[in-house]
């Protein structure tokens, strides 16, 4: 007896000393989303005598979601009760609502600063009322209110000034989504932090927990869909059974504004109900469509709709009947009208059998289709004209297809990116691709402008990310994987600001508001991306990653389909190295508009880092530096793993500054970046060496593996 109680007693004194929440509060499991109280005395002080009380009235799911937020990031961050109540009081008064929701915003007539936020939109407002200072949280619609609540956490978060404030925000993609490649038996496609989030086994009777703080995070940063389940669809999810399930996460998450989608499987009406066809535009098809959306918005009212990928690498489509993609994404459309649903038709189509430039593929196929789709299609084109690489230039349909509004497809999680294991901040990769000029109805037409609907005017605009989240603590496997999804959501809300912001506010709101941290670590996310170019693909080289896990090097790769190896993408032999994508080669750059095509043609106006996407270039060659090819290379792939030093040195200048456990599984993370890093060099210069003949410069250390080494390392690799 005298034991147990002292176990009680101990026990109870541990958790006073450590409360829960404290124990595994830096596992990075609370994300951006950390609540904790402001440390900064005198900080604390000021935003206390600010913020005594707010005023939230209002019944329905998404503010009662918002004012749980506010309630929960102000006792956390100021450390103390905040009073909720229904009388305007005191100084220092928060007010969230919409008009209709709330009293006292009806009565500040805040039409005309409203009118133009739209149904997301909102503004934050340092104001007097009734001779007591509030800051007024004012929105169209309840969604709106919640983005302007997780915006003011984020300013108290991010230490800002919240005296007078004069803020007014609304998205410029109306549809932002994430892209779950999750398949039904939860392994992730390309996921590289554990399992899928989604417990089909345990759905729709156990309801996780942690899809609310999947939805509170996604919100957060204007995330406002998901497709659940991987393109490379299963049909199965479209049964009643899965439905349910479904039903289930779109419960949990509609609070929050997000819709859920799904991939439909285009064979779906064999599979499921032994039609003897899927062609769409076969009756019979077309009412199985309609039946079965008919049921899903039954059993989901707030269904966004489908996400399709159809004839491409192996997936059934409308091609298979001889029908057009347009054929096909007309056919779903025509169902999901109704109900105000989308469908997303992925242009990433490609085919073995057709002797030309992968690349070109797509464009060859989509930009005859532009003006013969429904108006509720998106046709969704990834970044770049191959397939997510460390660096590739601007999808060329970007711009082409003038009457059809394109979706932007990034991928968050990194395939081509060493995973879950390097870090590699995205948004400069994200960005250049916004930022990149297609001239298509000339200077200015950015890739932003095709996206966000403003360059050809249309209503309906979207941005997809594939995700980079599981049910790993972290969500992301590397903490710094956070940062992507961050950056993603936060671009797709505005993609004017800039990557060093997004990271700014990501390091305050994920580790510390201390200065010395944030110039260190954002200087070193900053320059991450280019050096994970460096040491995996520099001067435009793509696709010459191992074979099927993308993990580590493959130039080698040459087996099996060609467009699946690395040496039709390199294209080395003794003359030089890089695809020619030029007139006098595969003349991929006509797809561009002028004078990007005549930009990337131009052997000396092409931008080095793209030089080998678009020309077969002579190992002699001389480049910007004084160098030759062969040299700038070597010099590229040592930089590199120089630069990977660099960003270890770097983190270990902010020991001590965060706590032990975070700092301690990045370091052990950049421990591995380095050897990987290494091995991309040595066997890239090494493989590439059979062709150029030539020396690797005597002043760099010298690889201290064969080649065969690397190639082996190759196969037996796991990737972690
Ligand atoms: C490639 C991936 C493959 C995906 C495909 C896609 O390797 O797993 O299914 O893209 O986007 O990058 O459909």
């Amino acid at each position: 007896m005298k034991k147990f109680t002292y176990l009680v007693l101990s026990t109870l004194i541990f958790f006073t000393i450590f409360p829960a929440h404290k124990l595994n509060a830096e596992n990075g499991y609370r994300l951006w989303l950390r609540y904790d109280m402001i440390s900064d005395t005198g900080l604390l002080k000021k935003y206390r005598s600010a913020i005594n009380e707010v005023i939230f009235e209002g019944q329905s799911p998404v503010l009662l979601a918002a004012k749980e937020e506010l309630q929960c990031g102000l006792n956390g961050l100021l450390g103390r009760e905040v009073q909720l109540t229904s009388e305007l009081s005191r100084n220092g008064t928060i007010i969230a609502g919409t008009p209709e929701s709330s009293g006292l915003i009806v009565n500040l007539n805040l039409h005309e600063k409203l009118k133009d936020l739209g149904e997301e939109g909102f503004l934050i407002l340092s104001t007097k009322i009734a001779d007591k200072t509030c800051t007024v949280i004012a929105a169209n619609k309840d969604i709106g209110v919640l983005y302007g609540v997780f915006h003011f956490i984020r300013l108290l978060q991010t230490h800002k000034d919240i005296l007078d404030l004069s803020i007014t925000s609304k998205p410029m993609i109306k549809y932002r989504l994430l892209n779950h490649w999750d398949n039904l038996n939860r392994t992730v496609e390309r996921g590289y932090a554990g399992l899928s989030l989604w417990e089909w086994d345990r759905l729709p009777d156990t309801v996780s927990s942690r899809y609310k703080d999947y939805a509170r995070a996604n919100a957060s940063i204007g995330i406002n869909g998901v497709a659940l389940t991987n393109v490379n669809a299963n049909a199965l999810i479209l049964t009643k059974e899965y439905l349910m399930k479904v039903a289930a996460l779109a419960d949990v998450f509609r609070p929050y504004g997000i819709k859920v989608y799904l991939t439909a499987r285009f064979s779906a009406p064999i599979e499921l109900n032994k039609l003897n066809t899927a062609d769409p535009l076969d009756q019979q098809v077309v009412m199985w469509w309609k039946n079965k959306t008919e049921e899903i918005y039954d059993y989901v009212p707030y269904f966004g709709g489908f996400l399709v990928k159809a004839n491409s690498e192996g997936q059934p489509g409308p091609q298979d009947y001889g029908r057009s993609h347009a054929d096909g994404a007309n056919m779903l459309a025509d169902a999901l009208a109704p109900y105000g649903g989308i469908v997303m038709w992925r242009a990433f189509v490609y085919d073995n059998n057709i002797p030309d430039d992968r690349a070109k593929q797509a464009y060859n196929e989509f930009k005859p289709l532009d003006g013969n789709f429904r108006k509720n299609v998106l046709t969704q084109v990834k970044n770049g004209p191959v397939d997510f690489q460390p660096r590739e230039p601007f999808h060329p349909l970007f711009g082409a297809m003038p009457l059809t509004p394109l979706m932007m497809e990034f991928q968050i999680t990194q395939e081509y990116l060493g995973h879950s294991t390097h870090l590699v901040y995205l948004a400069p990769l994200f960005k250049e691709c916004l930022d990149s000029d297609t001239y298509a109805r000339g200077a200015g037409s950015y890739v932003a402008k095709v996206i966000d609907g403003t360059l050809d005017k249309h209503q309906i605009t979207g941005i997809a990310g594939v995700s980079n989240i599981g049910n790993d603590t972290n969500w992301c496997g590397h903490l710094f994987g956070q940062a992507n999804w961050f950056a993603f959501g936060r671009l797709g809300w505005d993609h004017r600001i800039t990557s060093g912001d997004i990271a700014d506010d990501w390091i305050r709101m994920t580790f510390t508001n201390n200065n010395h941290f944030i110039t260190t670590v954002k200087s070193m996310m900053l320059a991450t991306r280019e050096i994970t170019v460096s040491y995996m693909t520099p001067l435009g080289l793509h696709h010459i990653m191992a074979r099927g896990h993308h993990y580590g090097p493959g130039p080698w790769v040459s087996r099996g389909r060609a467009d699946w190896t690395s040496v039709y993408y390199h294209r080395a032999d003794s003359a030089g190295i890089g695809f020619d994508r030029t007139s006098t080669g595969s003349n991929a750059i006509s797809q561009y508009f002028q004078p990007v095509a005549e930009k990337f043609e131009s052997l000396e106006a092409c931008p080095e880092e793209l030089l080998l996407w678009f020309h077969h270039v002579d190992w002699d060659f001389k480049m910007k530096s004084g160098r030759t090819l062969w040299e700038e290379l070597c010099f590229k792939y040592y930089s590199g793993v120089d630069s990977v030093r660099w960003m270890q040195k770097t983190w270990n200048a902010v020991e001590g500054e965060i706590d032990r456990e975070r700092f301690l599984q990045v370091k052990e993370k950049l421990r591995v970046q380095e050897e990987n890093a290494i091995n991309w060099r040595n066997a890239c210069l090494l493989y590439f060496q059979t062709f150029s003949k030539r020396p690797i410069p005597e002043e760099y250390e010298q690889p201290d593996q064969s080649l065969d080494y690397y190639i082996n390392l190759e196969r037996v690799r796991i990737p972690r």
